[in-house]
């Protein structure tokens, strides 16, 4: 069975991407060391610094998740900065800055970062569209999952099985995986 060092503090984004990984016969191994998280306005060079700099301190292949939900009448807020946010303003205070706002309209977004020792890292994005719910909704997932509507249900609704068919996490995934299994 392969194994992945996946280094990250988050429990939610760990369990989804554990279980995700399961079904391709991989198992995960969670690693909370962090790293330096660059400021930027995409997550895609977050991720690649991220990965090599833990590949090249741990000297092992290790797997990154940089992540962030992009809201199209904030001008893409709270996105890289998304971790800040749920920790100064949370749920309740992101639906009253959209309280006026017509354009519901908001993206998921995860980056994959993957590197080995001495090597350049390889970033796998996955995006998936929906909606700001008027009200947090549901008790399942993580972070935004109760105010994100995808097709009518938000994240939190949907239940951890049915988010892992159709998340932003998911795609990057099998984006990764794709590159994975061509390589072994
Ligand atoms: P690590 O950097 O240790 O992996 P983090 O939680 O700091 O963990 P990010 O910098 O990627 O991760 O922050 C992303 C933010 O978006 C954070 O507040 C998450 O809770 C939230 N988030 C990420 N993926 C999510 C998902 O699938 N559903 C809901 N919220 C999510």
């Amino acid at each position: 069975m392969h194994k992945i060092v996946f280094v990250t503090g988050n429990k939610g984004k760990f369990a989804e991407v554990r279980d995700i990984l399961k079904a391709f016969g991989i198992e995960v191994i969670q690693n909370k060391d962090g790293y330096p998280e660059l400021q930027e306005d995409e997550l895609e060079p977050i991720a690649a610094y991220g990965a090599q700099y833990v590949a090249n301190n741990l000297i092992m292949p290790v797997m990154v998740d940089d992540s962030g939900i992009f809201i199209r009448a904030l001008n893409g807020f709270p996105g890289p900065y998304s971790r800040f946010v749920e920790d100064k303003l949370g749920n309740p205070k992101v639906l009253k800055l959209m309280e006026d706002e017509e354009d519901r309209t908001a993206y998921f977004k995860t980056v994959i970062g993957y590197c080995e020792p001495g090597e350049e890292p390889l970033v796998f994005p996955g995006v998936v569209e929906g909606k700001i719910a008027y009200e947090e909704r549901g008790s399942g997932g993580f972070g935004y999952d109760p105010i994100f509507e995808y097709q009518g249900m938000t994240f939190g609704e949907l239940g951890d099985a049915e988010k892992n068919k159709v998340s932003h996490r998911r795609r990057a995934i099998d984006k990764f995986l794709e590159w994975f299994e061509s390589k072994t």
